[in-house]
C-alpha cells in the first residue's frame, strides 16, 4: 500500500527563455500547476501540462486546479492503492480533464518507482538506454531568424527538426529549409490550422519529403484526416485528436494517420500512454513523445516514457536550456552532441527537484490532508 498523507498543489510562474509561437498563439511565460505527493516521508512530483489558455486543448491551468483540488486529490487521498496503474480507476467517475488526471497519476508512478527502488523508465516497461531527440521550432518573426534557429539546433546535434506552420508560414519556409538542408529529418506541425479547401496546397508539400505532417486539420477529427491522408504520400501524424487508446485504434483503422504523437498529459497519464503505445506497436504504427513546454519534472517523465520500445522516432524531448534559464530539477536535462538523452538508471525519475527554486517561483498553493485512518 502506498498511503498518501498529503497532496500539495502549487502554481509556479516561469518566463520562457525564448517565446514560442504556434498557429494558435504566442507563449512568453508559463503558469504551471505542480502536484506533490507526500507519503511516509517520501515525496513525488507531477507536472500538469495544461496551458495558460484553453487553446491547445479544452483544459487550462485554472480548470486543472479546480478539478485537482475538488475531485481528483480527494479521491487519491481516500484510496488504498499500491500502483500508479491503479489511479485511472479512481478517477473514472470524472469525465475529461485528462491533463489534471495525468499530473497526479504520474506522480503516483514516480512514488511507486522510488518505493520499489527502480528507475521510473523500468517500472513503465522501458527498454531504451538512450532516446533520440528532436526539436519543435516555433513560428519566427522572419525566415532569416528561422534559418538561424535551425542551424543552431542542428549544430547542437538534434536529430529531427519540426517546424510549426500555418497558412502563410508553410511552403515558403519548407522550400528555403530544404534548399539549404536537403537531407535532414524534417517535419511540420500545423496545430489544426488548415481546412478542406487547403487539401491541394498540403498535397504540394509531398515534394519536401517531410517525415510527417502533424495535426493539419481539426483538433477533434479523424474522418477528414483520413480523406487527406489518401491524397498524400507524406505521413500524417495525429497529436490533438488522440485522447486515448480507442482513439488510436479508430485513427489507425480509418487510416487517418501513419504516425502517432503521444503526450502523456493529453491522454490522461502513464497508463493510457502505455496503452496507446502498445496499440500502435501491435499495428506497426511508430510513435514519438510530444512536448508541452514542460519544466524538468514533466520532461523527466517524458524521458522515462520515451524508453518504451515503440518510441522509435525522435521526440520533442529537448534540453532544459531551450526553455528555461534555470530549470527546477538538478541536474538540468541535457542532450548529447549526437542528439540523445541518456535514460537515468537511479530510482524514481532520476532528476531531483530544486525545492528552493520552486518555492521562489510559487505564486499560489493549497494542501489537502488525508483523513486520520484508524486501524483496528
Ligand atoms: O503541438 O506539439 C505541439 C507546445 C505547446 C503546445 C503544443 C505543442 C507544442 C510543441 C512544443 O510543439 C514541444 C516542446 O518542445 O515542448
Ligand atoms: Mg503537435
Amino acid at each position: 500500500m502506498l498511503k498518501i498523507d498529503a497532496i500539495h498543489l502549487r502554481e509556479i510562474n516561469m518566463p520562457l527563455a525564448y517565446p514560442f509561437e504556434t498557429s494558435f498563439g504566442l507563449t512568453t511565460g508559463r503558469r504551471i500547476l505542480l502536484v506533490e505527493l507526500e507519503s511516509e516521508g517520501r515525496t513525488a512530483w507531477g507536472e500538469c501540462v495544461a496551458g495558460e489558455h484553453p487553446y491547445f486543448s479544452d483544459e487550462m491551468i485554472d480548470t486543472a486546479w479546480i478539478i485537482t483540488e475538488s475531485e481528483l486529490a480527494p479521491r487519491l487521498l481516500a484510496a488504498e492503492i499500491s500502483h500508479g496503474g491503479d489511479v485511472p480507476d479512481l478517477f473514472k467517475p470524472v469525465r475529461g480533464h485528462r491533463m489534471a488526471k495525468a499530473a497526479l497519476e504520474n506522480a503516483m508512478w514516480d512514488l511507486e518507482a522510488q518505493d520499489e527502488d527502480v528507475p521510473l523508465s523500468e517500472l513503465l516497461g522501458g527498454v531504451r538506454k538512450i532516446i533520440p531527440c528532436g526539436v519543435s521550432i516555433g513560428i519566427q518573426p522572419s525566415l532569416e531568424q528561422l534559418m538561424d534557429k535551425i542551424a543552431t539546433e542542428l549544430s547542437a546535434g538534434y536529430q529531427r527538426i519540426k517546424l510549426k506552420c500555418k497558412p502563410g508560414w508553410d511552403t515558403r519556409i519548407f522550400e528555403a529549409v530544404r534548399e539549404r538542408w536537403p537531407e535532414i529529418l524534417l517535419s511540420c506541425d500545423a496545430n489544426s490550422a488548415y481546412r478542406m479547401r487547403d487539401f491541394d496546397h498540403i498535397a504540394s508539400w509531398d515534394q519536401f519529403k517531410l517525415l510527417m505532417i502533424e495535426q493539419p486539420l481539426w483538433y477533434d477529427d479523424f474522418y477528414f484526416h483520413a480523406m487527406l491522408q489518401k491524397r498524400l504520400e507524406t505521413a500524417i501524424c495525429l497529436d490533438e485528436s488522440i485522447r486515448n487508446r480507442r482513439d488510436a485504434l479508430a485513427a489507425i483503422d480509418m487510416e487517418s494517420c501513419r504516425i502517432i504523437n503521444i503526450k502523456v498529459g493529453r491522454v490522461g497519464g502513464f497508463s493510457e500512454a502505455i496503452a496507446v503505445h502498445n496499440a500502435a506497436a501491435e499495428r506497426g504504427i511508430p510513435v514519438w513523445c510530444g512536448g508541452m513546454l514542460e519544466t524538468g519534472i514533466g520532461r523527466a517523465h517524458n524521458i522515462a516514457l520515451s524508453s518504451l520500445p515503440n518510441f522509435s522516432l525522435p521526440g520533442d524531448v529537448s534540453a532544459s536550456s531551450r526553455y528555461w534559464t534555470q530549470d527546477i530539477v538538478e541536474p538540468a536535462i541535457t542532450v548529447s552532441s549526437k542528439g540523445e538523452i541518456v535514460v537515468p538508471t537511479t530510482a524514481g525519475s532520476g532528476y531531483p527537484i530544486l525545492k528552493d527554486r520552486i518555492e521562489a517561483l510559487t505564486v499560489r498553493r493549497s494542501t489537502l490532508h488525508a483523513r486520520a485512518r484508524v486501524t483496528v
